[in-house]
């Protein structure tokens, strides 16, 4: 496989040198591809910009990141195994498939784990998050940072959910993850795991009953066209990640590696103040779009259904580590 970026030679130069700029001949701006599966203007988008922006800042537009919207590299799965392979340089992903390539995410995936935003970010930017970060290299792929989708909810065309036993029989769309399927399973639903890429036409024709995601991703995917009833179970959070592939990474000075890891930073924070923004609108517009919503779920009892899980997921993770970040105070 040939180098899977690009250098450009910047024409441009010449238009700087007719000015007489102190130029020492042409420079080099390397290319690289970004990933992600949302539009340009949904918070993933809104962070891959700023990440952008960051990068050419900080390497005096000696690096560019050209984006490749709406899942143009493929779905999440796909555009992972794309860095892996040196075929695509930079992923935003939800952690839903992460954890067939890195298992030490999954733990992050456990349902009802993180108490709010707060909690969660300041989990993933302390020592738990790093810890995880510092594993991606072993399974081919480097963790920039922890970015955001947002806590989940149910939508479904059936019925509205307002409890555990209103969920019983509804075919639900998971993603690939097998933290999520197993919660769905005990919460008696039929888990069907699919790409996001084939989520819209599969609720379209009813192949699928429901589906679950974050406010921000429930909007701009545009779910209210064909999903009648939200219900705000909040029930997991969806952390999400800058993903490099090592071979991009490895062939960067240090001092490069340092301008990726700090606007990764940047990206993530632009990309949470997009989510809180919209989870404050988001509700108003699905609820103006046709969607019937249940802002009063029973959280509780939904916890209740769910022991037999927590019991494997303490098998599983170890009770210690899911403990350490159920308490983490910053
Ligand atoms: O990352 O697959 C999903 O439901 C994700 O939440 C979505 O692709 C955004």
């Amino acid at each position: 496989m040939g180098k899977p970026w690009r250098t450009v030679t910047a024409v441009a130069m010449l238009a700087v040198a007719w000015t007489g700029g102190a130029t020492g001949g042409a420079t080099a701006e390397t290319v690289f591809k970004l990933g992600y599966s949302l539009g340009p203007k949904a918070h993933y988008g809104i962070g891959a910009q700023a990440f952008g922006d960051e990068v050419a800042r900080q390497s005096n537009g000696r690096y560019r990141i050209e984006m490749f919207p709406n899942n143009a590299l493929g779905g999440e799965r796909e555009m992972i195994e794309g860095a892996q392979l040196g075929t695509v340089d930079l992923v935003i992903s939800s952690t839903g498939p992460v954890g067939n390539f890195v298992p030490s995410t999954l733990i992050t995936d456990i349902p009802f784990l993180f108490r709010d935003y707060a909690h969660a970010r300041a989990v993933l930017d302390g020592p738990i998050g790093q810890e995880i970060l510092d594993e991606f290299p072993a399974h081919g792929l480097i963790g920039l940072a922890w970015c955001e989708n947002g806590f989940r909810h149910l939508t479904n065309s059936v019925r509205a959910v307002h409890e555990p036993e209103d969920i019983k029989g509804l075919k639900l769309r998971t993603m690939q993850n097998d933290v999520h399927m197993e919660a769905f399973s005990t919460l008696g639903a039929l888990p069907t795991p699919m790409a996001f890429p084939e989520l819209f036409t599969s609720l379209q024709q009813h192949t699928v009953d429901g589906q679950e995601n974050p406010i921000p991703v429930i909007v701009s995917a545009k779910f209210a066209q064909v999903q009648k009833y939200l219900s705000l179970t909040g029930h997991v959070y969806s952390p999400a990640l800058f993903i490099m592939s090592p071979y991009p990474w490895e062939a960067m000075p240090t001092a490069d590696r340092a301008i990726f890891l700090a606007a990764a930073k940047v990206g993530a924070q632009a990309m949470r103040a997009e989510v809180n923004r919209v989870e404050d609108s988001g509700i108003a517009q699905l609820r103006a779009a046709g969607m019937t919503v249940d802002t009063e779920v029973d959280k509780a009892a939904f916890q209740k259904v769910l022991a037999p899980a927590y019991t494997d997921y303490a098998k599983r993770f170890g009770q210690a580590d899911i403990d350490r970040i159920r308490n983490y105070r910053p």
